[in-house]
């Protein structure tokens, strides 16, 4: 693992608070993701599968948990299946977990070969009624590729027909959505490298760089910090592109006089960070461009103030298109009168602004939580405002990530924000190399 190991603790208290979630007379059967083939003999890097990850700290694929907190026999409560690691494929692909790495890195004391699981499995459903399945429940996304609890939960699904079955989503997403501190610290590292990697990133953007030669900056500021990668492409947009929302070409070259808007998240034992900013490729915004990232700078300090507990996302996004409204207008971008005119709210600020003001952050960089969700300590989101004017070639996108608190923490606060911290830190690096 490229990160410091971290505590079985944190996984079994995770499985602690889902068993007492979990109805009576239940059994949960959770798997690792599959391999993606890429191409030829080719893969994906593995990416562990969400819920297995937080439940269990294993990264290895082929891994199986099955939970049965209610069953007679104690050692069938908590089971682990792994692999049997074999000679052939460790020459290829290096050490595989033993049984003792798994039980400490898990917390789980029954850890078993997966040769043992169809039997174990049978004797835990054979003594519950309901079976608890993790198939994919993301809003944004409808699977085209059936991925491995879904082909499961219709297999198990044919061979007890007369179990009833039960989703996990909402369950995993009730806990999921509520960091420990444990887990606040791990985003707050990803938050860390991603904000170093970015400051290092400034003393390389200068007139005539390539948008891709900066994402490679990117990601050796990443691994050099040792995060596991990106939590998500990285989208490196000069001039035109900052007007595209999820741009990951990267082929184009940075001109003097241009913005350049980067959106880059590292990735910490898991965790996922994720930045976006907006700076002047040659060093010093022109005034037009400094009046927009201005507007957009007050949007986004005024945003930060509103992460406390009891809004929501919908909540923080509606208070922050009213503050958008006045900012554009003085911008000159529509008039009051268009605001009267609009048959929709926000039509004229959905023009500039058309994506989301905040999402929640965890294992996954969209982590799991609704838009109505009342906002409580422990969650931790993004906060990007952003202003887009393809017609002046103006892009603008202020993210952070913040932790939802009385006082809301802003879990970036040392990346130069206003154009003055820009300006100078962009100057005085280039003095110094
Ligand atoms: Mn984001």
């Amino acid at each position: 693992m490229k990160y410091n190991k971290l505590p079985a603790q944190l996984f079994q208290s995770h499985r602690q608070k889902l068993a007492e979630m979990m109805e009576d007379d239940a059994v949960l059967l959770l798997f690792s993701n599959d391999i993606m083939p890429r191409s030829g003999d080719q893969n994906y890097p593995y990416c562990q599968q969400a819920d297995m990850f937080y439940l269990t700290g294993i990264e290895q694929p082929e891994t199986v948990l099955m939970l049965c907190p209610q069953h007679s026999n104690a050692q069938l409560r908590e089971v682990l299946f792994i692999q049997q690691p074999q000679a052939s494929q460790q020459l290829w692909s290096g050490d595989m977990l033993t049984i003792s790495q798994a039980q400490e890195l898990s917390g789980i004391s029954q850890v078993r070969y997966l040769g043992d699981m169809h039997l174990l499995i049978r004797e835990a459903i054979l003594a519950m009624d309901k079976i608890y399945f993790d198939i994919p429940e993301n809003v944004r996304q409808t699977p085209v590729v059936e991925d491995a609890n879904m082909r499961n939960a219709k297999y198990y699904k044919s061979l007890y027909p007369l179990h009833q079955m039960l989703r996990l989503a909402p369950l995993t997403q009730y806990l999921r959505v509520r960091k420990s501190e444990e887990e606040i610290s791990l985003i707050s590292k990803a938050c860390d490298i991603t904000a170093e990697a970015y400051m290092d990133l400034l003393l390389c953007v200068k007139p005539n760089v390539q948008e891709c030669v900066l994402e490679g900056e990117i990601i050796k500021g990443f691994l050099a910090r040792r995060a596991t990668g990106c939590s998500f492409a990285p989208i490196v947009a000069a001039g035109k592109n900052t007007c595209i929302l999820h741009y990951t070409a990267n082929h184009s070259e940075c001109k003097s006089g241009d913005l350049l808007l980067v959106d880059m998240g590292a990735e910490y034992a898991h965790y996922a960070g994720d930045l976006s900013r907006t700076i002047p490729v040659n060093g010093k915004f022109n005034p037009r461009q400094k009046e927009v990232y201005t507007a957009c700078e007050r949007v986004f300090r005024y945003a930060r103030t509103l992460y406390v507990p009891g809004m929501s996302i919908n909540k923080i996004q509606r208070m922050v298109c009213i503050r958008m409204q006045q900012e554009l207008i003085n911008l000159g971008l529509f008039t009051e009168q268009d605001v009267h005119n609009e048959s929709t709210p926000f039509e004229c600020v959905h023009r500039y602004f058309m994506h989301g003001v905040a999402h929640f952050v965890g294992i996954d960089v969209h982590d799991v939580g609704s838009k109505d969700m009342s906002l409580d300590y422990g969650m931790v989101l993004s906060c990007e405002p952003g202003i887009y004017i393809p017609e002046e070639n103006i892009g603008i996108r202020i993210e952070t990530i913040m932790q939802v608190n009385d006082e809301p923490i802003d879990l970036m606060s040392q990346v130069p924000l206003s154009v003055d911290e820009i300006e100078t830190y962009m100057n005085q690096s280039t003095t110094l190399k």
